[in-house]
């Protein structure tokens, strides 16, 4: 006998994908190449260092169009989600999901971001989507722009770094709303937001090589810039229809300060403000912190604003936070400088295990998170993804023991049912990811987060036939009885 979790009976329980992860089918109805379909998969002897992956310039995308080199570009292919779609919906229902967050990718929608009309072939995809959730009867949660701008924007526009830019994604934004708010109530702008000041090149466009690091950093927060007016004029839009919410989604880079030596208290307490508050506090306050201004005027940044650029901010914040948590790490002044190498860092934890990536596994830095966000913000939280990348075989019975996971989900859940306890107002939770994708950020097949396997391998060979791991039955039970 396990131990029973308190949860309430209308919890949302769920999963997550990104379109660029799952769907495949790049070339097909008028869809255009967005930028993470234009970077190639790279073997790497250390999976922890994805330097090797990031060599992306503005000629290796043009050069990925054509292909000449026969590299393979993973998020073209996915899991096949485009022609599996009704497969895999039946399957989540039955392992008892309520909700599924997916991503719409604005590739199919604008190809070139600047057609009057949107594409009706890609349309009618998501509406077929849409409609199987309906007949499962399982909620959606959509993510507008899954690190996936089209390609064209960031070829003739210049990306996010362009204010034009932020009315094609209106567009694109209230098209898609207009035509699927009957069946999307809950819907988030731009995936893990904050992650672009990090990966300009992944999130936001290209790195240009020959800039400096101050004027790249200036460059990817004027594009944030962008995006978060972009996101609040969406927000703005969506008052039309009483029935839909608009929330924030960001990476949450939980840290602790390495020890007790104040220097390194202090040094956490900037680098969190900086790497997360700062996204939640736009957002949710409506407002740059101050702290904020005091980093941009030291740094050397200044943000281009239009007149009521502050007022839009102030008036349209997001109804709801949701964030993804899948470790956390330590801060000391040691570790230096914000530079370009150590942007991502994470510190050590002597008291936490880490996956094969370095991710380190932390169930009581989740109730520990929660906390923080439900003290300083006071809106309804949402987990949109959380879970575990590792890799994988079918055995001999065609499933996968994946007990690791299992302790990985079970633990997580049940300092989510603390923190409930604790009068955080949690509203749901979608696991990352209920069937194996191609990995965002090592553009791997081999890194699986399922509960269902999937017969493909880095380059795509398999049979992309889909089998249950043991901690699909252990969820579908999980979901009835609440224990773990
Ligand atoms: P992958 C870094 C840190 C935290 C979350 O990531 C991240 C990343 C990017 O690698 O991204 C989110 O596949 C993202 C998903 C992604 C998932 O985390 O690199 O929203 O698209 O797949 C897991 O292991």
């Amino acid at each position: 006998m396990g131990k029973k979790l308190e949860f309430p009976q209308e919890f949302l329980w769920g999963g997550a994908t990104a379109a660029t992860q799952i769907e495949g089918a790049y070339d097909v109805d008028g869809k255009s190449l967005s930028i993470m379909e234009m970077i190639p998969f790279v073997e790497l002897e250390d999976r922890k260092d994805l330097s090797k992956t990031r060599n992306l310039t503005m000629q290796s995308f043009l050069d990925s169009i054509e292909n000449k080199k026969g590299l393979h570009y993973p998020k073209r292919f996915g899991n096949d989600f485009y022609h599996r779609y009704k497969e895999d919906i039946r399957l989540f229902k039955e392992a008892g999901l309520k909700i599924f967050r997916m991503s719409i990718a604005w590739t199919r929608i604008f190809p070139n971001g600047d057609e009057k009309e949107p594409n009706q072939k890609g349309l009618e995809f998501y509406r077929n989507v849409f409609e199987e959730c309906k007949k499962q009867g399982l909620e959606v949660m959509v993510t507008m722009n899954h690190f996936d701008t089209p390609f064209p924007i960031i070829q003739n526009y210049n990306g996010w770094k362009n204010r034009e830019v932020i009315d094609m994604y209106l567009k694109y934004a209230k098209v898609i709303i207009d035509e699927f708010n009957q069946y999307v109530k809950y819907w988030l702008p731009f995936n893990e937001i904050n992650l672009g000041v990090l990966f300009s090149a992944i999130a936001t466009g290209e790195e240009d090589a020959s800039k400096s690091f101050v004027e790249k950093l200036a460059a990817t927060y004027q594009e944030l810039h962008h995006q978060f007016i972009a996101q609040a004029k969406v927000v703005e839009y969506s008052k039309k229809y009483e029935h839909i919410k608009i929330g924030c989604m960001v990476a949450d880079t939980t840290t602790y300060p390495l020890d007790c030596n104040p220097i390194n208290v202090l040094e956490n307490q900037q680098k969190e403000q900086m790497k997360k508050f700062f996204y939640y506090d736009v957002m949710i306050k409506g407002e740059y912190p101050s702290y904020s201004k005091r980093f941009f005027k030291e740094i050397g940044v200044n943000l281009e604003m239009a007149s009521g650029d502050l007022e839009i901010l102030k008036n349209n914040p997001v109804e709801f936070i949701t964030f993804s948590y899948y470790m956390s790490s330590t801060i000391s002044k040691e570790m230096g400088e914000l530079t370009e190498g150590n942007l991502m860092r994470l510190g050590k934890n002597p008291f936490l295990k880490a996956t094969d990536w370095g991710w380190q596994i932390d169930p009581l830095g989740l109730r520990y998170t929660l906390n923080q966000l439900w003290d300083r913000y006071q809106v309804p939280l949402f987990i949109s993804e959380n879970g575990i990348g590792v890799l994988e075989k079918l055995n001999a019975n065609n499933t996968v023991e994946d007990d690791y996971r299992i302790d990985y989900l079970g633990q997580h859940f049940e300092q989510m049912s603390e923190a409930i306890k604790d009068g955080v107002d949690l509203f749901g939770y979608t696991m990352w990811t209920p069937i194996d994708v191609v990995s965002a950020g090592s553009n791997e097949f081999s890194k699986r987060y399922g509960m269902i396997f999937v017969d493909y391998d880095d380059y795509h060979n398999g049979t992309g036939d889909r089998y249950l791991k043991k901690s699909y039955h252990w969820f579908k039970n999980f979901m009835e009885t609440k224990e773990i």
